[in-house]
């Protein structure tokens, strides 16, 4: 649902205005747009200086948008068409960075709502890198390893000429892993002719990939949680942890929790759920959804779990929820129902997962919440961190990159607090995560000049 006006500062409005005007339909757009423009009262009366350039205008109209027609063969010999996206939102501070999502509800105002929410997530890591976000409505489910590489390579085939090390550089987000990332680098370098490592991130790590990318989102999740728990002189250990979603953000936050001496007793995929109140098994869940690719269902097989069909997640009782499959699937219902159980913990992996309703419900119940553009981070944090070994020719052991990784976090959450202090709105992460992110971003706009 389109988020309305009313709510913004005056000389907000006519921007949002804009905003639903050129991007009409786009309601993923617009929802992450209206999110940033809540926050944004106090910055435009402080910083008049944003106005008169336009800065927050410029920031909503990305700087380039590309789709493409995307061939392939599947392997029955039919031709398969699918639409293949890159919306490079913001250059302000580095290249373009941002993975790539295949999955068949990516439309453009997907991908625009997700490289928008980059540029401050990207900001916020402290990290030389703009934001962009790309895609298709490419479906892997069900596809052969045949059929994933040829249209991996009928995509990069398109699009390889809008990327490069400086320019542009995408990595994996939604149906995009490491297998897509191999072939999407192979068809690169073949179409190239150089070994240009930094075009990509969340490679192999015996071409060019970083130690911890794969743990990294779930695990910077987990850390930033860790963070707002030490606040309150608490941990991890023996709380009830509920995760959605069973793919690469989910299985790794949930394999820092259960290090971190908590419970995770549900996961989920986009057919139902699983409660194991013993807390989930994660090497049966690796296998079952890195290695075979399975359904969660198979997950309750033989085992003291159960797996309920459809129904929510959300009904599992928990003291920290973390929302880790996909935008808008925690609702106010959902967060009334949490509340109600005793939850006082939300935190998103997942980019945008809870509606603005959904939030408000969270934080008038006085849940602590923290945004995915804050809490998400450690994923493209440790992607520039890829970019630093490739540049460099070198590589780091695990311990040094999940130390520099655990430093991000607790540098993004540090400067959530600072600053939404300074914004006069102290230990709301929202708020502060999205002014830091904006202010960083803004600062370099103004300093570029009118580009
Ligand atoms: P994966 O493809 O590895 O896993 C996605 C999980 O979410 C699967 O369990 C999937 O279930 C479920 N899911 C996806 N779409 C839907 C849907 N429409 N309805 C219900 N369930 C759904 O993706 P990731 O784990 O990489 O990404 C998860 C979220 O985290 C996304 O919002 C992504 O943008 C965000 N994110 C990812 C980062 C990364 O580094 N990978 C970094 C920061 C954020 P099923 O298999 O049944 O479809
Ligand atoms: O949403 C995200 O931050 C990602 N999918 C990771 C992006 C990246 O470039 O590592």
């Amino acid at each position: 649902m389109t988020p309305t006006t009313s709510d913004l500062h005056p000389t907000l409005r006519p921007m949002y205005e804009t905003v639903l005007r050129r991007n009409p339909g786009e309601s993923e757009f617009h929802q992450a747009a209206h999110e940033v423009f809540e926050s944004l009262s106090p910055v435009v009366a402080k910083r008049p200086e944003y106005v008169q350039a336009s800065i927050i205008e410029r920031i909503c109209e990305p700087e380039r948008q590309i789709i493409f027609r995307v061939p392939w063969v599947d392997d029955a010999g039919k031709v398969q068409i699918n639409r293949g996206f890159r919306v490079e939102f913001n250059s302000a501070l580095g290249p373009y960075k941002g993975g790539l999502r295949f999955h068949p509800s990516v439309l453009l105002g997907t991908v625009k709502f997700l490289g928008f929410e980059q540029i401050f997530k990207n900001a916020l890591t402290g990290l030389p890198i703009g934001g962009g976000k790309g895609g298709s409505d490419f479906d892997p489910k069900g596809r052969s390893d045949g059929e994933v590489m040829r249209f991996c390579q009928s995509f990069m085939t398109e699009l390889y000429r809008h990327l490069g090390e400086y320019t542009d550089v995408p990595a994996g987000d939604i149906g995009v892993g490491g297998r897509e990332i191999g072939y999407l680098f192979g068809q690169y370098k073949r179409i190239t002719n150089r070994y240009e490592a930094g075009v990509l991130t969340g490679k192999g790590l015996s071409w060019g990939g970083s130690q911890v990318r794969t743990e990294a989102t779930g695990y910077g999740l987990v850390y930033f949680v860790d963070e707002m728990l030490r606040a309150q002189q608490t941990s991890f250990e023996g709380k009830k942890v509920v995760i959605s979603g069973s793919g690469n953000v989910a299985i790794y936050a949930a394999e820092k929790v259960a290090q971190l001496a908590g419970t995770v007793v549900a996961m989920s995929d986009s057919g139902g759920y699983v409660v194991d109140e013993n807390g989930m098994d994660l090497e049966v869940m690796k296998d079952l959804k890195e290695i075979r690719r399975g359904r969660i269902s198979e997950y309750a097989e033989g085992r003291e779990a159960r797996y309920l069909e459809g129904g929510t997640i959300w009904d599992v009782p928990c003291d920290i929820a973390l929302p880790c499959a996909t935008q808008n699937e925690l609702d106010e219902t959902h967060a009334a129902t949490l509340v109600k159980n005793g939850v006082r913990i939300v935190a998103e992996g997942a980019n945008m997962p809870t509606t603005q309703a959904g939030t408000r419900a969270l934080r008038e119940a006085g849940v602590q919440f923290a945004p995915g553009k804050a809490a998400n981070a450690g994923g493209v944090a440790t992607s520039a961190l890829e970019m630093q070994q490739n540049a460099s020719r070198d590589s780091w052991s695990f311990e040094t990159t999940d130390a520099r990784l655990r430093d991000i976090m607790q540098g993004i959450y540090g400067s959530c607090m600072m600053t939404a202090e300074e914004y006069g709105m102290p230990g709301d992460v929202i708020a502060g995560a999205n002014i830091a992110g904006f202010t960083q971003v803004a600062d370099a706009m103004l300093s570029q000049g009118v580009i």
